[in-house]
């Protein structure tokens, strides 16, 4: 039996006495995810307060307005880690990357978007969390379609649950992405697997038979290196180094597949693209070593290529 409403709304406005700003609408997220999922009558009334409250204390701050919540796109592809509060996307985004940021053993320590760069085989990918993503977030609750939006425009998702957390968290989730029409490639992350007791992979395949899960934890570097891999794997790009003068680029270029040497060419320099007339080629896409080809020539993950001008 959820509380009685007008209780909760004493409480609700206990809650907010003296809080503003990033705070206020912490607290206020907190309280829409406490509060029962009514479609009609008092509760869903109070939704609306609260959500007018998340709005107006946005606008009140001037620090937290809509287009603060953009994430410019850096790297070669742009990674979202979504989930349930407190599964630990922020430790996972800090153990890849160099950044640091707020993380906490309570819900909805982050609340913007929070993007951070990671560099994978040599490439650099941008990682993003989108935290607080609710029941009810497709139709913008807890600010959630701002948050979907962000969430658009990532190449692919690392759905994160907790390691022996109820499924049907993570579940709750996924339908918000899917009721926003957001149909990226995914994975899902089974983050604390140190804490793990048995059978809780086990359950997650079962909950989600269609996605790869992944145990993490930040206290095992290998399980950080599988899943880079795996993010690599999802931005479903290849990698080739560049030749000349006989030596070999350490950083790779990346591109979506199939990739033409012409685009391999283009990557470095539209000039370059539209003058040069063939290449010599190293790896799975050749024949020999060395091979001499034209600019339709296909490039596959892990060719050196040498443009000749
Ligand atoms: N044992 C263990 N604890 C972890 C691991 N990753 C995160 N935690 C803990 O889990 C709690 C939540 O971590 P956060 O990274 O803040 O989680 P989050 O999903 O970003 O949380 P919100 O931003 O609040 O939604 C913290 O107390 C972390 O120390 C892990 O791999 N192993
Ligand atoms: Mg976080």
């Amino acid at each position: 039996m959820p509380m009685p409403h007008r209780t909760f709304a004493a409480l609700a406005k206990r809650r907010l006495v003296g809080k503003e700003g990033r705070e206020r609408i912490r607290e206020v997220q907190a309280l829409l995810a406490e509060l029962p999922d009514y479609k009609n009558g008092p509760y869903a009334d109070l939704r609306k307060t609260l959500l007018a409250e998340v709005e107006d204390t946005r606008v009140r701050s001037g620090a937290l307005h809509r287009d603060s919540i953009a994430v410019r796109r850096e790297g070669a592809a742009q990674i979202a880690l979504v989930g349930p509060p407190n599964v630990g996307k922020s430790s996972v985004l800090q153990a890849l990357s160099e950044i640091q940021i707020k993380t906490g053993d309570y819900a909805f320590t982050t609340l913007r978007p929070i993007p951070a760069l990671t560099r994978i085989g040599g490439v650099l990918v941008q990682l993003v969390e989108i935290p607080g993503l609710i029941a009810g977030a497709a139709e913008d609750r807890g600010g959630g379609r701002a948050l979907l939006g962000v969430l658009r425009s990532a190449d692919a998702i690392v759905f994160c649950a907790r390691a022996g957390a109820d499924p049907a968290e993570l579940a709750v989730v996924r339908a918000e992405v899917a009721a926003a029409g957001i149909d990226t490639p995914a994975v899902i992350a089974m983050t604390r697997a140190d804490e793990a007791g048995p059978g809780a992979r086990d359950r997650l395949v079962t909950a989600f038979p269609d996605l790869e899960v992944v145990p993490v934890s930040v206290l095992d570097e290998a399980s950080l290196e599988a899943i880079r891999s795996t993010i690599w794997r999802l931005t479903g790009l290849i990698r080739v180094r560049l030749r000349s003068n006989g030596v070999t680029e350490d950083e790779p270029l990346a591109l979506h597949p199939p990739a033409t040497v012409e685009q391999v060419a283009d990557s470095v320099h539209h000039d370059l693209a539209a003058s040069f007339s063939g290449a010599r080629i190293w790896g799975a896409s050749a024949r020999f070593d060395g091979q001499r080809v034209g600019r339709d020539h296909v490039v596959e993950d892990g060719d050196v290529v040498e443009i000749l001008r």
